[in-house]
């Protein structure tokens, strides 16, 4: 008899720990505070994954498995994983554990201690619910200078033939980037998002919730999202049809009062295991070929899923354990206290943090280009800023959380994910959105007061990274601005960019 622990991002019949299970095995779930509390998680997250982990393992116990499911409430839980698989190999006769290696650093390096620590052998499985495996993609990388993601996802593309004419791209290009990111129209009618109604299983693990981490970030209600493989692929079907059609179009768009946007709010299904990447690929393709999407819409949201997406998460496996601490720009301000209440004058940080908690979401681009950006040209530390982003999204895992954060934000790693800093002022923002017309400051005003924060820390940014990033060549254009601007123009925002920092350090409203 074979003891399998699933943990609640393994959330698939598919996952390599169950594969040639049998009837007479145990499958081992628990909720654990380890796991709960590595890092205060977003309460909607919590209660998302408990509701997922209890569905699943009903789901697995109709099958006609059988299966150990331990509650945060049972009062003989241990809070650990190790503490849990421990009790079931003394409660039952297991001879061997199997598991399917986690998807974050920390529990890999634990898992491997196991073998010490306990009676019966572990296997640990590969988790080949990924389009690229972790050897391919070192495979990928070896050798190369850069590790650009559009070469990888070119690859990707061929592997699985997706979107290809015999050996070429359909339409003849391989990204319609070029057609996208179109600002916001006016008068948009934007679908509303998938919404499950909680039932029995979900209203007790929100109760749960509410009792045992109230001091826990974000808004537990109201809980909409889907709790079972079932409603996942609703949810997916759902985007397909009534927003894929804009994705591109939208995809950088940023509205007041509208989080969800055109994009399609799966990837927190996608991570926990409920769906299936190759599934989400192939249907997005289909609709393409049937009329009901355009090519620039379906090939931007593939390029996120058999891109982006598996192209994080190698450069994690790549690169760790060293990559939790880089600070190329040697970055050290504390985290400011609105990230947490939304209290700041800055509409658009307000906006994003304010659907963050609402949500446990904000959209790709309020999460890099308003959130991501501030956190960038204000020099915050990659420590605080990445426990921000894993514990304020329902999504995140540390695999796609990291690279996002410390490579994609925060040119932390010097360059590595992303080939110039995502720095920018408050010009985009405004392209990009509403968000300024409601902002006590202005986008168009370059210093003083009234002036949009983002525009002076956008070259405060430049000129206190001047030594490490004025060689990068696709920076040359921006430091010759610089270079240009008058010696009491430099003084303006140095002085506009101190006051700032002095204001937001002491906790003032900025
Ligand atoms: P859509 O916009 O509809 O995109 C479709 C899918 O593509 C997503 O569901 C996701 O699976 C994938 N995808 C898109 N962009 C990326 C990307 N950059 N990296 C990996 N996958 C991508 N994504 C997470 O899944 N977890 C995280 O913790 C996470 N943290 C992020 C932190 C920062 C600072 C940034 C800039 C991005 C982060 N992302 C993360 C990537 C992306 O923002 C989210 O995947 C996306 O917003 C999820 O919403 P969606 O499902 O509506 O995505
Ligand atoms: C995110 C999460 C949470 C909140 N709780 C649990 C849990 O109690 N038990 C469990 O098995 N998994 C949980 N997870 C998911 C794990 O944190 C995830 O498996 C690891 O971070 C590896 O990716
Ligand atoms: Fe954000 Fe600046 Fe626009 Fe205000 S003016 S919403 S701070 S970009």
């Amino acid at each position: 008899m074979k003891l399998r622990l699933i943990l609640g991002d393994q959330l698939s019949l598919s996952t390599s720990s169950l594969s040639g299970v049998s009837k007479s095995d145990l499958i081992l779930m628990c909720e654990v505070r380890q796991e709960a509390t590595y890092v205060k998680h977003h309460k909607k997250k919590i209660a998302f994954v408990f509701s997922a982990m209890r569905h699943f393992a009903d789901d697995l116990r109709q099958r006609g498995f059988n299966v150990r499911y331990v509650t945060y409430d049972d009062p003989n839980n241990s809070g650990s994983l190790l503490g849990e698989v421990e009790k079931a190999l003394c409660l039952y006769q297991c001879n061997e554990l199997v598991v399917t290696k986690p998807g974050e650093q920390r529990l890999l390096s634990e898992f491997h201690a196991w073998g010490d620590d306990l009676p019966v052998p572990v296997v640990m499985r590969e988790d080949d619910r990924f389009l690229c495996s972790i050897d391919d993609f070192a495979q990928w990388a070896d050798g190369r200078k850069q590790l650009r993601m559009e070469y990888f996802y070119r690859e990707m593309r061929r592997k699985y033939s997706v979107l290809m004419d015999a050996d070429g791209p359909i339409g003849g290009q391989w990204n319609y980037d070029a057609e996208n990111r179109k600002p916001p129209a006016n008068g948009l009618d934007v679908p509303e998002t998938y919404k499950a109604e909680p039932d029995e299983i979900t209203q007790d693990v929100m109760s749960l919730v509410e009792r045992r981490f109230p001091d826990h970030f974000g808004d537990l209600v109201p809980f909409h999202f889907a709790v079972t493989r079932d409603q996942a692929l609703a949810a997916l079907d759902e985007f397909i049809a009534r927003r894929l059609r804009l994705f591109g179009d939208y995809q950088d768009a940023m509205i007041q009062g509208e989080p969800w946007m055109y994009h399609s709010h799966i990837a927190l299904y996608l991570n926990c295991g409920l769906l299936d990447p190759l599934e989400c690929i192939e249907r997005a393709e289909a609709a393409f070929h049937r009329g009901a999407a355009p090519l620039n819409a379906v090939e931007g949201f593939i390029r996120q899923i058999l891109g982006w997406r598996e192209y994080v998460r190698g450069i994690y496996w790549l690169k760790m354990p060293e990559y939790r601490a880089v600070n190329f720009l040697n970055a050290d301000r504390a985290l400011p206290e609105f990230y947490w209440s939304g209290d700041t004058q800055m509409n658009c940080m307000r906006q994003c943090i304010t659907e963050t908690k609402q949500n446990a979401y904000a959209h790709h681009i309020q999460r890099l280009m308003v959130l991501g950006n501030f956190a960038l040209l204000a020099g915050l530390h990659p420590d605080e800023v990445n426990e921000w982003y894993l514990l304020v999204y329902a999504d995140a895992y540390e695999w796609v959380e990291l690279p996002n954060v410390s490579g994609m934000i925060l040119f932390a790693d010097g360059g590595l994910l992303a080939s110039k800093p995502y720095a920018a002022s408050g010009s985009y923002i405004n392209k990009m959105s509403n968000y300024c017309g409601s902002c006590k400051y202005k986008p168009t005003v370059k210093n003083g007061p009234t002036a949009c924060p983002f525009n002076y820390l956008y070259w405060d940014f430049l000129a206190r990274n001047d030594g490490k990033l004025r060689g990068n060549p696709r920076m040359g254009f921006m430091y010759k601005s610089l270079d240009r601007m008058s010696d009491e123009k430099r003084q303006a925002i140095q002085d506009d960019s101190r006051r700032f920092f002095n204001a937001m350090q002491a906790n003032e409203k900025v």
